[in-house]
């Protein structure tokens, strides 16, 4: 009889749908090794939780996530909050022996990330950090593309997020527009997903040359308690200093010899969530767009010369031929965001039956956040930086 995991999801909003969607949906579309069970939701607000409960398929909802923590049938705590109580949830998880799924970026700083992953590893839990994205099929694929050697060794990594969710200076200081909350702007929200498709595509970074700015320097305060919440909210009157960069950039070198060029801003109108993504090598690139995302672009070198050029690859085969996609639908019937929640849930509860955390693991936060300082360091000192 396989064995039942019971989940205890901390957070609500944005996260927590789309956590809560792939934890229901994971086990209806793959093959998963122990029956998972939506146990408890937890959000300070007794209401919207309550109601989030219901929305969304808990068993049970709490407004004190030591009582999630500490529940003796929870097996897994989900980490969906601000920025600034992950590493106080994870690791008290952690003691407790849960295995621990938490959103990006690990924590606030390098130092937190580090109690991270000492606690998770002493207590010998699963631990992972939900970099969705590597778990884009066409992602998935550009990794086993390069792994294979096809585009050969690689000279460049180029990669850019933009959106424009605060674009309008009247937008309200909400939590990821705050310091104490977020750690940080574009840097640690955005920059953190392609510093992570950098790192699993191309190789650890060695140093960094960056940049951090702060278009919009003041805003009003959201008219919610607080910290305000998710991509939304309404302004109060009065107006609050914006202690976060708006955009982040830097050029770095791989270890392996490759350049980086990153760009992560939230002030790029008309770009809502918008990831691309080209890496050159000796033999070929690929390039991604996130806005495209079932498909990956693939100029191949050995291409005959009268025939070359960017082959648009539809990355919606099963069978195993091309990743994930078998377990959703036939060829061609594409599949978006919240699928890359759902595969990497998928593996995640494998990796807890299993008991061998899968990436991306709390190393890989703790080496994204080495990233994130670096960049943070250089902004500040105008230098080179060693990660
Ligand atoms: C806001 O920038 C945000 O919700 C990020 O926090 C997520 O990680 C990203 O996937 C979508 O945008």
């Amino acid at each position: 009889m396989a064995k039942t995991l019971r989940v205890g999801m901390i957070g609500y909003r944005f996260m927590g749908k789309a956590h809560s969607n792939a934890w229901r949906q994971a086990p209806r579309f793959f093959p998963l090794k122990a029956h998972v069970e939506l146990h408890t939701i937890c959000g300070r607000d007794a209401a919207g939780v309550q109601s989030a409960r219901v929305q969304l398929g808990w068993q049970n909802s709490s407004t004190d996530w030591r009582d999630v923590v500490e529940n003796p049938l929870i097996d897994i705590v989900d980490i969906n909050t601000p920025n600034d109580s992950h590493a106080e949830i994870a690791i008290a998880a952690a003691q407790s022996g849960k295995h621990v799924l938490c959103e990006k970026p690990l924590a606030l700083t390098v130092k937190q990330s580090e109690q991270m992953l000492a606690a998770a590893t002493k207590a010998k839990i699963v631990h992972m950090v939900c970099h969705n994205y590597r778990r884009i099929p066409a992602i998935a694929l550009a990794k086993k593309m390069i792994t294979e050697g096809a585009i050969g060794s690689i000279y460049h990594f180029r990669a850019r997020y933009a959106q424009d969710w605060p674009a309008d200076p009247e937008f309200p200081l909400v939590w990821r527009l705050q310091k104490g909350v977020s750690g940080s702007g574009a840097n640690g929200d955005i920059n953190a997903h392609i510093i992570d498709l950098g790192r699993y595509l191309v190789g650890e970074f060695r140093e960094v040359c960056g940049l951090l700015h702060t278009f919009i320097t003041d805003r009003p305060l959201p008219d919610t308690v607080a910290k305000g919440h998710g991509l939304a909210a309404k302004a109060a009157k009065k107006m609050g200093k914006v202690t976060v960069d708006d955009a982040a950039m830097f050029m770095g070198r791989f270890e392996n010899g490759a350049l980086a060029n990153l760009e992560a801003t939230r002030l790029a109108l008309g770009r809502k969530n918008h990831i691309t993504i080209e890496i050159n090598g000796s033999k070929g690139s690929l390039y991604f767009d996130f806005e495209d995302m079932n498909r990956l672009k693939f100029f191949n070198n050995d291409d005959p010369k009268d025939r070359q050029g960017f082959r648009d690859i539809l990355v919606t085969q099963g069978g195993g031929v091309q990743p994930f996609f078998g377990h959703w639908w036939p060829a061609g019937h594409i599949i978006g965001y919240e699928h890359t929640f759902i595969h990497t849930i998928a593996d995640f509860v494998n990796a807890c039956v299993d008991g061998k955390s899968t990436q991306p693991t709390f190393d890989d936060g703790v080496k994204n956040q080495r990233v994130l300082g670096a960049v943070e360091a250089s902004a500040k000192s105008g230098k080179w930086t060693k990660v």
